[in-house]
């Protein structure tokens, strides 16, 4: 992997830039369309490729060692021969998903025992098992074993938390540089930052990741309830931290005015579930503002859900139509939805790449948030 720094906004510290992988290129800032299983739930790959002009998706993990198994992915020649998606790939390392089990796991400096939410049988993860797991999934970007803390969080428990995930961090590092990828191309680690929402914590947390000298930084441990400018804050301290020539990954953010305010902070990636999520339940994101598209006041609106974007599905149906879909409860509904949410986070880091190139992001970033936060 390689990560070219095209431009650096003077105004604030927005970059665009290219991550280079054996799967393609990947224009940066980006959002990453989540793929928990294997899927990014209601889109074929063909949408997400034409409609959705997703770049990498990103897949889990847990999911994917529950169902289908390690055997099966081997067998199919690794993620990208399984789901035909050719392009870039990133895996979250399972920390996070196991943690969200709460009662149904313990953890030890070993690893994590957690029991399968499927079928209830018995498990456990620990770093150098993970780093095989992925290897095995075969993702381009693979992810460390942290432990996400909740918010709040006592100091204390942050402090020991962070610490063991930079111990686990060492033991995967050690695991991944001395095994190779099964499948012919290469892969990278992306170690994570955790501490919290305390500075100092944070900051010893950004310069031993920073230290750790790999190909590219994750940011955890936000986005888990916190205040949105504890976050932004937190984000700030670490983007000051973590090397310039490196791309930077805020884990599971977030709302468009989040994404926006994060690249302004010099983050690079994105991802999170909320586009396909809140789209199954409704809630359009569009380029105006945000649309709950059961409301009685879209009845007979046959206005495009947002031409403004380029996405097909986004200009072909109108926002009637999907509200009767919706309300119908017809599969249809769930489909359209997530294709043009996802299309507009995509429109949405372009249109920031864009802006940076041209110098013009701080500005048109202020207008944006304001308008993306608009419930319509
Ligand atoms: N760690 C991992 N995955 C994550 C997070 C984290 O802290 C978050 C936090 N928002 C989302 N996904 N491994």
């Amino acid at each position: 992997m390689k990560f070219i720094l095209e431009h650096t906004d003077p105004q604030s510290k927005a970059r665009a830039g290219i991550v280079k992988t054996d799967h393609g290129d990947i224009e940066t800032p980006i959002f990453m369309p989540v793929g928990t299983a294997g899927s990014v739930k209601a889109v074929h790959q063909r949408e997400l490729t034409y409609d959705v002009k997703a770049q990498i998706i990103l897949g889990n993990t847990y999911h994917l060692y529950l169902r289908p198994g390690l055997d099966v992915l081997e067998k199919a020649g690794g993620l990208h021969k399984f789901n035909g998606w050719s392009k870039p790939i990133l895996t979250d390392s399972g920390g996070y998903q196991v943690f969200s089990l709460a009662g149904t796991r313990k953890i030890t400096e070993e690893g994590v025992v957690f029991k399968s939410h499927i079928d209830g049988s018995k498990h456990v993860f620990s770093p150098e098992g993970v780093m095989d797991i992925q290897r095995t999934i075969g993702a381009d970007i693979i992810m460390a074993f942290d432990e996400c803390t909740p918010y709040p969080c006592e100091f204390g428990y942050a402090r020991n938390s962070m610490e063991m995930t930079h111990r686990w961090l060492k033991r995967c590092i050690e695991r991944f540089d001395s095994t190779e990828g099964k499948y012919g191309y290469s892969q990278t680690l992306f170690p994570i930052v955790q501490g919290s929402v305390f500075k100092d914590l944070r900051k010893q947390s950004a310069e031993f990741i920073a230290s750790c000298d790999r190909e590219g930084n994750a940011i955890g441990g936000l986005s888990v309830g916190e205040p949105a400018e504890m976050m932004y804050e937190m984000t700030d301290m670490v983007t000051d931290i973590l090397p310039k020539d490196k791309p930077r990954y805020l884990m599971g953010v977030g709302t468009p005015a989040n994404i926006l305010e994060g690249i302004a902070l010099g983050v690079d990636m994105f991802d999170c579930v909320m586009p396909t999520r809140n789209a199954r339940n409704g809630m359009l994101f569009t380029s105006e503002g945000i649309i709950n598209i059961r409301n009685e006041k879209w009845k007979d609106d046959f206005s495009s859900i947002d031409p403004g974007i380029n996405s097909y599905v986004s200009s072909f149906y109108s926002k009637a139509y999907l509200r009767h879909l919706t309300i119908a409860k017809e599969i249809l509904a769930a489909q359209i939805a997530s294709i043009h949410n996802l299309a507009f986070y995509l429109w949405l880091v372009g249109q920031a790449r864009e802006k940076i190139k041209t110098g013009e992001f701080a500005i048109w970033k202020d207008q944006m948030v304001k308008k993306v936060s608009t419930r319509l």
